[in-house]
Parts: structure tokens; sequence; C-alpha cells
């Protein structure tokens, strides 16, 4: 770890210290503590699903593969760390706790999954409140054998906890910076294997070979389309065969550093044409919204901004033989672009807290939205992404032809286009006072 990211992320642990002190203040409680999850194994089977920490234990720490630690806030002390290292000659046990990271903690080593229970009554003994009166924040089975229902995961708290999580730090930015050069690298060689006539199963391990990266290691299952699987939203399967012919491909896909995510979305035609041009306009109304990107923006307006613009796409390439403004008033332009704009990324890829305001009040999505995952006014320090799309999903192109108006699309453009299945593009972008950095495009420009 270099000195730089070190230092970041002192300043980080002492920031959040501040913000979860004020919480528990609003709160009134003397302490929280953080489990950072047990491993789920599957039914009458000992075979371990992929482990994903707590995010609030991630917060604070890069223990990424880390279950049964548990972290205990108090106010105006060190926080302290049990840290589970087993003894264990099944599974590599976790390495001794590293100094770029554990100077900031008290740690106590803890050898057995549930003994950071004893560690924590002994820690308490002298204290001034008891487990009774203080909160814990997890899923971990174990918790509740401690804690009463009230005690667990309470919403104020975790509301607050939420908002705190909106701003990131310089660490979090730095971290989210390296994921996503990391994916830029490796989305390069995803659209090398794609234009080497690789199948969709041979481009992704393409990716995963360019950025190190397990499958469980990623933020989020890639999505590796090619030609029409382009116009499934969230296109899971992996053919193992390469089409016979190839026509476009979109890939949805990033990496995680010390588990902040990155997200990136990039669509190809396999030649110059008609698609071509589409790319190229929604990489021109993609780069547009980012333009419009900083703090007091509200990204409500900005989503539907983006409906007019991809429906002016759509009028001047003659799919719509409407104008923009009827295809947005008549609901059209959601048969192309039925998702939201973007959300908040960090250490989760939807990152929370998107739909209510600073109060923890709700945010409600604007009327015939319902998949917009970000309503708030932006504010400096806040990471999301803008990811407009275009598609061609048979299965809405099809209702609106039966229930809506059918002259309103120009059924032999949408014949000609859908082999291509649909368009998306997707940066991650950091907003500022005056404006926004594109970490996304900063790393493709500077590889
Ligand atoms: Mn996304």
């Amino acid at each position: 770890m270099d000195t730089t990211h070190q230092s970041l992320y002192a300043a980080h642990v002492t920031e959040i210290q501040s913000r979860w002190e004020a919480a528990l203040e609003e709160e009134n409680l003397p302490a929280v503590l953080v489990h950072s999850g047990s491993p789920i194994i599957s039914f009458l089977d000992d075979y371990e699903y992929a482990f994903r920490p707590n995010p609030h234990f991630l917060h604070w720490l890069p223990l990424t593969r880390h279950s049964d630690s548990a972290l205990l806030i108090v106010p105006g002390e060190r926080p302290q760390l049990f840290y589970y290292q087993p003894d264990d000659y099944w599974y590599l046990p976790p390495a001794d706790p590293d100094p770029w990271w554990s100077e900031h903690f008290a740690i106590e080593v803890v050898r057995t999954a549930d003994e950071w229970r004893d560690a924590l009554e002994r820690r308490l003994a002298g204290s001034s409140f008891g487990l009774g009166d203080m909160a814990a924040i997890g899923d971990a089975p174990s918790l509740a054998a401690l804690f009463p229902a009230t005690a667990l995961n309470p919403q104020g708290l975790v509301d607050r906890l939420h908002i705190a999580r909106t701003r990131k730090t310089p660490y979090e930015v730095a971290c989210m910076d390296r994921a996503a050069r990391l994916a830029a690298r490796a989305h390069m060689a995803a659209e090398q294997a794609f234009r080497a006539g690789g199948s969709e199963f041979a481009i992704h391990l393409a990716y995963l070979a360019a950025c190190e990266h397990t499958d469980s290691e990623l933020p989020y299952n890639n999505i590796v389309a090619l030609n029409d699987h382009g116009a499934v939203l969230h296109y899971q399967a992996r053919e193992r065969a390469a089409p016979a012919e190839r026509h476009s491909f979109l890939l949805d896909a990033g990496c995680t550093v010390n588990a902040y995510a990155s997200d990136i979305t990039r669509t190809y035609a396999h030649e110059a044409g008609e698609f071509a041009d589409l790319v190229t306009a929604m990489d021109e109304v993609q780069q547009g919204l980012t333009r419009r990107v900083r703090a007091g923006v509200d990204y409500k307006q900005l989503h539907l901004d983006a409906h007019h613009a991809i429906a002016g796409v759509l009028e001047a390439a003659g799919v719509i033989r409407v104008t923009a403004d009827t295809a947005v008033e008549s609901g059209l332009s959601a048969v192309f672009y039925p998702h939201g704009l973007g959300h908040f990324l960090g250490l989760q890829t939807h990152d929370v807290a998107g739909l209510m305001n600073n109060h923890g009040r709700p945010i409600p999505r604007p009327e015939g939205h319902p998949a917009l995952r970000l309503t708030r006014v932006l504010e400096a320090d806040n990471v999301l992404t803008i990811e407009p799309g275009l598609y061609f999903i048979d299965s809405l192109l099809q209702r609106w032809r039966e229930e809506r108006d059918a002259s309103m699309i120009d059924w032999d453009r949408v014949a000609a286009l859908s082999p291509c299945g649909g368009i998306r593009i997707e940066d991650n972008v950091v907003v500022t006072e005056e404006g926004c950095e594109n970490l996304t495009r900063r790393a493709f420009a500077e590889l």
C-alpha cells in the first residue's frame, strides 16, 4: 500500500469516526457493534456461498474476505476490532492484521466464530453502559442471540449511516478511481476479444484475466451481451459458442478495490452503419448529460431530460414517427429506455440512500419512472453513474403495438436494428461544486 493511500485512509477513518459519532449521538446510543457477517452454507451440504461482508463493516475496514469479525464503535474511543483468525487447516485463515490499516484500531484476535461475544462482554465490563443500551448492525445469526430485535439494525441509525455514505471521502474516491482504471483495462481486453470473434464466455474470461478478478470478486455479475442479448437489461447467460453473425457487443462490467466498485458500460458496433451511428449519438447524449452534473442539480430532472434526449435520437434516426416531445409525453420513450439514468456507487454497486433526503425522508420517483434509483439533489462528493440506454426489447415493443398506437413506430427500422439488441453507455462520476470528475473517461483516456 503506497503512502498516499495510507494517509488518505488515516483521514478517512478520522472522518467517518466523526460521522458515526454524530449519528450515535442523534440516536441517543452509547455505542454500536458492527458484525462483518457469517458465511452462508448450502442446504444439507458443506459448501459456502461466496462471502460478502456487511458494507457498514467495509466502510471502516478493507477486510473484504473476513467473516465473523466484529467492530465496536464507542464515541471518543479508538475503534475496537475483534479480528477472527481461526486456527484452521481446511481453509487458509486471514493473515495477521496489516499495519497500513490496523494501526487505527485496537485489535483483539479471536479464534472461534462466536468468541467476539465473550470478548465484547469483557470489554464492556468496566464501561458506563451495557449490552442492553447499545445497537448492533449486521445480519449474522449470532447477533440475534445477544441483541434484542429492537437493537438490531435500528432504522433511524441505519438511515443516518446510509446518508453518511453518500459523501465519499478522498480515500473512497481514490479506491473507486483505481477500480475504474482496472475496469477500463479489462474493458479494452474484452473489446479485443469481441473483435477477434470470441464467444460471450471467452470475452468474459478475457475480462477477468485482464483485471485479475475472480467472478466473486466482481462488484456485480458481468453483463456480456452479443447481438440481441444486449436488449436483456441484466443479461446473465454467457454462451459458450460464438454466434454465426456478429452485429454488436454490450459490456456492463466493473471491478473492486478495497470493496469499492466501478460500474462501467460500453457498447460497440461490429461495423459502420445505422447501429454504429446510433451508438455515436448515444455517446453524445451521455456526455451531454454528464456535462450537466454538478452540486445542486436535481437528478430526477436529469433523468427526465435523458428521456427527451434519447427520444430525440430515436426521432432523428427515424425509429419513431412522432416528435421527441410526443414520445416522452405518451410514454413511448420508456419503451426504448425503461430504466433509470443511474445510481449512487460505492461499497455497493447500487449504493444506499439514493431515494431519501438528508433527513431520512423519502424523495418519490417521478410518476411513470418506477426504475429510477436516485432522486436526490446532487451534492459535492456524491459518486454516481450516468448510464442512458436505448434498446429494442421485443416484449415492450409488442405490448405497445397491441395496446397503444402502433403507427408511432417505424416497424421496418425496428426490425433492421433489433438484431443489435441495444446501447448503454455508463460512466462513474464524482460530483463537485462546479461540475464533476469523470473517473471512467479519464481511465480510458490514460490507457
Ligand atoms: Mn450501473
